[in-house]
């Protein structure tokens, strides 16, 4: 009878569009009645982007592994410590000739993250999209989380906002939103190590979004947090939104244990995947999208999480190293028919963007 009368009263909100509150994020958690949570948030979804599904066509560049943060999440499963076997850094020259395989005519982004290696400087990362601009100059550099940008602050010792104008002249077109796990003070550092804090990582992204440069933002979930600091991640993201406007989309990363030190945990189950994608798009009313990345979500229930919030399925990929490293089992890349064809089995209409959400144009078939 609570939870009823709490959901009723949750739906009004939602229909007169008034924000919810921290308390009312949780008790959506907590609720079991998952059709009625994606019925609202679909009604959400739709009020902001009609029937549309978007998809991206790109490819990532990982350009080293090696990395000195003790991340339980990542260390073992992707990252390498300095000296460790396993650790590669490509040379500028292997990412050009890595980027020219992958280019086809229909590639708009490329997305490029990779761990703190102390051995590069910072005209490593500005060569490399300088080359990567000057090759491909149609393509969208979406490159380095807040976390790389921090790092560059250290090795430079210089300020964030001359860090980033040099990769701007450089050919920074945005920035992903990894590195965001979750915020809270008391899980972060059990997840991320001596990552920088989640303070920090806000802090930087103001200053990205204050710079004219549009960023994304993730969660990481389903590993020790609890709903309380989900929900509270998700608020903080909403502050900021607020205050800069300057994200572009929101992307929940389900938790993949394989290789890590939690491989002991369950992975998350296919309720919690889909209450997050729903709880996400109710929360943050003041994103226009939010992504349900199909190489964490599987394609088949990425492709229902477009009836429950999401309005996004990324790209098509082919080559992912991070969340493949722990155990992820998706393929490793889909075509644009096979994206279409997801989303228009879900009753969608497929739109192929750009990075910033532009509709791109096509007169060629697809492939
Ligand atoms: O920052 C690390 C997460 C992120 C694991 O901005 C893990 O468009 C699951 O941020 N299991 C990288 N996740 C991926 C990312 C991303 C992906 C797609 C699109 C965008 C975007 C950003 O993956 C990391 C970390 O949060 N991660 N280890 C793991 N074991």
């Amino acid at each position: 009878m609570y939870n009823f009368d709490v959901m009723s009263f949750i739906a009004d909100k939602v229909s007169r569009g008034e924000r919810l509150s921290f308390e009312e994020g949780v008790e959506l958690y907590r609720s079991n009645d998952i059709i009625t949570l994606g019925r609202l948030a679909d009604d959400v979804r739709e009020r902001l982007n009609s029937n549309v599904t978007y998809y991206n066509v790109n490819r990532h560049i990982n350009y080293t592994n090696v990395c000195v943060i003790d991340c339980q999440l990542c260390q073992g499963a992707y990252a390498r410590k300095p000296g460790q076997e396993g650790g590669y850094t490509m040379q500028l020259e292997q990412v050009f000739h890595f980027a020219e395989q992958e280019y086809s005519d229909s590639l708009t982004e490329f997305h490029i993250v990779g761990g703190l290696n102390p051995d590069l400087p910072l005209d490593y990362y500005l060569d490399l999209l300088r080359g990567l601009k000057k090759r491909f100059p149609s393509v969208h550099l979406k490159a380095f989380t807040m976390i790389e940008l921090d790092f560059f602050t250290k090795i430079t010792r210089k300020p964030l906002e001359w860090v980033i104008e040099q990769l701007r002249e450089a050919g920074l077109g945005s920035c992903p939103g990894g590195g965001a796990e979750i915020f809270a003070e008391r899980a972060r550092p059990l997840i991320a190590g001596h990552k920088i804090s989640g303070t920090r990582w806000l802090e930087v992204a103001r200053t990205v979004h204050n710079m004219g440069i549009r960023s994304n933002a993730t969660m990481l979930y389903g590993h020790i947090e609890t709903l309380e600091e989900r929900v509270d991640h998700l608020i903080r993201l909403r502050q900021l939104q607020d205050e800069t406007g300057g994200f572009n989309c929101f992307i929940p990363l389900a938790f993949h244990p394989e290789h890590t030190v939690y491989a002991h945990l369950p992975t998350t189950t296919g309720m919690d995947d889909l209450k997050t994608i729903a709880v996400s798009r109710l929360m943050l009313d003041n994103f226009a999208h939010i992504k349900a990345y199909w190489v964490t979500l599987t394609p088949s229930l990425a492709q229902i999480a477009l009836r429950f919030g999401a309005d996004d399925l990324d790209g098509t990929i082919i080559e992912e190293r991070i969340i493949h490293g722990a155990g992820t089992p998706t393929s490793q890349g889909m075509t644009r028919a096979q994206i279409e064809k997801l989303i228009r089995d879900a009753g969608r209409t497929p739109v192929e963007r750009d990075t910033l959400y532009n509709p791109v144009q096509r007169v060629s078939e697809l492939v």
